[in-house]
C-alpha cells in the first residue's frame, strides 16, 4: 500500500494478508457474536447486565431452569432485550458482511454466515444465507406446544406472557438456552460447509460458547485460512492465522474494501 492511499485508518496489523486471502477465496464461512452488534447499541451478552439487570448472571438467566424457576424475571429480561434489538439499526460491520456475500455470489463462490446473535440485524443489513445458531429473540414460542409467533413491536402486557395456544401455558423467547440443543438445520449446515471453506472468519465473539466456538478449529484443521476480528484477545486468538484487532464496525469494512476494491465496504 503506497503512502498516498494508506491512512492511519488502514494500519490494522495483518489487514493486507487477510485481504489477499479473502480476495482469492471461493468459499467463505463467518461466525459472529455479540461484538458484531455492539456498535448498533446492543449490549454484548456478557456486558448486557447493566442497570436493573446488574445483579443477574446472563449465563444463569439464559437457561430453562431459570425460566421454570422465575418465568417473570426471565421473560422481562428477554422482552427488554427484544425491544432493544427492534430499536437498533445494522452497523457498517453488518453491511460489510452483506457486501462480502454479494461479492462471493458475483464470482460464483459460496458464503455462509452463522450467527450466535438473536437480533436479526444481519438479515436487516441484507445478508441472505444466515443461520441463527441460538435462535431469535424477535420470535417467541409456546413453552408447551412449540407454536412460534412474532409479537408486535410493543412490550408484553403481562409477565410472564400467557401462551395463546394452550390455557395456562407460557410464552418463552425462541432462543437456544444453555443446555438446549442448537437448531438441527443450522448445525448440519455448519458441519457440511465449514470443512470446505477456504477462509473462515470469527467476528465479535468471546469464543467461549460451544459448539459455535469450535467451528474455527474445524475450519483450521481442514486447511482454511482463519481470521479473528475482535477488539480484545479471546481463546481463539492464538489458534487463528491472523488477528485483526479492532472494532467490527471499523475493521470489516476496511477488510472487504481492501479485498474487493474501494466503494464496496458495506458503507451503502
Ligand atoms: C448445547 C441464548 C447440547 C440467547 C446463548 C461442548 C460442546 C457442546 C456444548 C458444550 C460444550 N462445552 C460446554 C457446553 C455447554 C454450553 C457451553 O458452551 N457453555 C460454555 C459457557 C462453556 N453450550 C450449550 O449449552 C449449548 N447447547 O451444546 O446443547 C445438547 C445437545 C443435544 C441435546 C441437548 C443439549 C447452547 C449454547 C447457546 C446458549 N445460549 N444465548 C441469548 O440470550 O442471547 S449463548 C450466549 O453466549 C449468547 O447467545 C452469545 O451469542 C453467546 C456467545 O457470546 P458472544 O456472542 O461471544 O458474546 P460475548 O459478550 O461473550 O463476547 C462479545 C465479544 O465481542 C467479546 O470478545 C468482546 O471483546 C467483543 N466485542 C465487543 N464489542 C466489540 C467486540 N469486538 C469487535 N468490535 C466490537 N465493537
Amino acid at each position: 500500500m503506497n503512502d498516498e492511499s494508506s491512512t492511519i485508518e488502514d494500519h490494522v496489523e495483518g489487514l493486507e494478508h487477510a485481504a489477499r486471502r479473502l480476495s482469492r477465496a471461493a468459499c467463505v464461512v463467518v461466525v459472529t457474536g455479540a461484538g458484531a452488534s455492539a456498535e448498533s447499541g446492543i449490549p454484548t451478552f456478557r456486558d448486557t447486565m447493566q442497570s436493573l439487570w446488574k445483579e443477574f448472571d446472563p449465563q444463569k438467566l439464559a437457561t430453562p431452569e431459570a425460566f421454570d424457576a422465575n418465568p417473570e424475571v426471565v421473560t422481562r429480561w428477554y422482552d427488554h432485550r427484544r425491544l432493544g434489538c427492534l430499536a437498533a439499526q445494522p452497523n457498517p460491520g453488518h453491511g460489510a458482511l452483506a457486501t462480502l456475500e454479494q461479492h462471493l455470489a458475483d464470482r460464483g463462490g459460496e458464503f455462509a454466515l452463522f450467527t450466535q446473535n438473536v437480533d436479526r440485524l444481519h438479515q436487516r443489513a441484507g445478508s441472505r444465507r444466515v443461520y441463527e445458531l441460538h435462535g431469535s429473540i424477535l420470535e417467541w414460542r409456546c413453552a408447551s406446544t412449540g407454536h412460534v409467533i412474532t409479537p408486535p413491536p410493543t412490550p408484553f402486557e403481562a409477565f410472564p406472557p400467557p401462551s395463546p395456544f394452550q390455557p395456562g401455558a407460557l410464552l418463552r423467547p425462541n432462543v437456544v438456552w444453555f443446555g438446549e440443543a442448537l437448531p438441527e438445520e443450522a448445525l448440519r449446515a455448519a458441519w457440511e460447509v465449514t470443512p470446505r471453506c477456504d477462509v473462515f472468519l470469527t467476528v465479535g465473539t468471546s469464543s467461549q460458547v460451544y459448539p459455535a466456538a469450535g467451528f474455527v478449529d474445524i475450519a483450521s484443521q481442514a486447511g482454511a485460512f482463519t481470521i479473528e476480528v475482535n477488539k480484545d484477545p479471546t481463546p481463539a486468538s492464538r489458534r487463528v492465522d491472523v488477528v485483526l484487532r479492532g472494532t467490527v464496525g471499523r475493521v470489516l469494512p476496511l477488510l472487504v474494501s481492501r479485498a474487493f476494491g474501494p466503494g464496496v465496504d458495506g458503507q451503502g
